[in-house]
């Protein structure tokens, strides 16, 4: 078994649903799989887009969870719940229905084309490291920093409990 932190954000409404129920209904269905164990969540996060400023903000979350399917199991699960949320994916930057990103997986280190972990831009994202650290205050990044020292160096991003 495997532990996992994955990134939930979410900043536009599909048919019928604002970002928080979207992340709500990913979160139902990533806990469903039979070998998804232990899923805790943190809270849910208002942040300011980062990229492009115009768009809505984003709610933003991080959860972690213990499984035994391999990295790419892992994302192929996330791309489909990602897909039955209609996410559209010619916008690389812009805004998205539902994003889910595998943050870091065990203590692997993968470069590869469909996945690179630990997510190369996690240690510079507040709307990460604030929710993560909400789960693990003591969390290191592969590279030996702690989080809360990471999040110290970021940029203020407009992050705000919800
Ligand atoms: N900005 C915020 N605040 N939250 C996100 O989840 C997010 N995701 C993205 C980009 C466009 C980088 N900006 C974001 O993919």
């Amino acid at each position: 078994m495997n532990i996992s932190y994955i990134g939930l954000g979410s900043n536009l409404s599909g048919s019928m649903s604002d970002p928080q129920h979207q992340l709500n209904r990913a979160v139902e269905t990533i806990r469903q799989h039979a070998n998804i164990h232990e899923f805790k969540l943190s809270s849910f996060y208002s942040t300011s887009p980062i990229g492009p400023q115009d768009q809505p903000d984003y709610v933003n979350a991080v959860a972690r969870l213990k499984t035994t399917l391999q990295p790419l199991q892992l994302l192929d699960y996330l791309q489909e719940i990602e897909d039955q949320h209609q996410r559209k994916r010619e916008l690389r930057w812009g805004a998205r229905t539902l994003d889910l990103d595998i943050l870091t997986y065990a203590n692997f280190e993968i470069v590869s084309e469909r996945l690179t972990i630990p997510h190369p831009r996690m240690g510079e994202r507040a709307f990460v490291l604030v929710p993560l650290l909400e789960l693990d205050g003591h969390f290191f990044s592969a590279q030996g920093k702690s989080a809360a020292d990471l999040l110290a160096n970021c940029a203020d991003q407009g992050i705000v409990k919800l």
